[in-house]
């Protein structure tokens, strides 16, 4: 098991080039964010832009996402608006569990990243949610900045598969 690791760890690389290679301005910011990584605070500079936890009574409106064994979000895009706190509903319609994660996407390799090399790692966080089959499970966030935020399932081989999306921030 131990020996595949890079070898997947190269598929995921070339997965993720490859899905966000059309944005040439975004992938030379990361490699400028994945070039600094290390001189400090690893999230520095791409923490604020995802936006913060929201605070439910204040979401304006829910935004349903349906999640598939396909390994598809369903909307893929999500359009909100500067400063809109939304509830995100997640209906899982598959047999496997999915879970939806917000972050940049330097954040979202990593946590991949991490996810296989323990798979069973538990976590909850503000900026994410895991479906059971035939459940739904909700987070509310709020996006502070224009731009695109991204979300992945992160459960070992689904990501690779490109269960990815994005909020479109407007
Ligand atoms: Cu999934």
């Amino acid at each position: 098991m131990k020996r595949r690791l890079p070898i997947l760890a190269l598929a995921v690389a070339l997965a993720a080039g490859a899905a966000y290679g059309h944005d040439a301005a975004n992938g030379a910011a990361q490699d400028a964010a994945h070039g600094a990584g290390h001189q400090g605070a690893a999230h520095e500079g791409s923490a604020p832009a995802i936006g913060h936890p929201g605070d439910p009574a204040k979401a304006a409106r829910t935004i349903d996402v349906t999640m598939t064994d396909a390994m598809r979000f369903s909307p893929a895009v999500l359009v909100v608006k500067r400063g809109e706190t939304v509830r995100i509903v997640a209906r899982n319609e598959g047999r496997l569990e999915h879970e939806l994660v917000l972050g940049t996407d330097e954040d979202l390799r990593e946590h991949a990243e991490a996810m296989r090399k323990s798979s069973e790692m538990a976590h909850a966080e503000p900026n994410m949610l895991r479906v059971k089959p035939g459940g739904k499970a909700e987070l509310t966030w709020t996006f502070d900045q224009a731009g695109r935020v991204p979300f992945a399932c992160l459960i070992p081989g689904h990501f690779e598969a490109g269960m990815k999306g994005e909020v479109d921030v407007r």
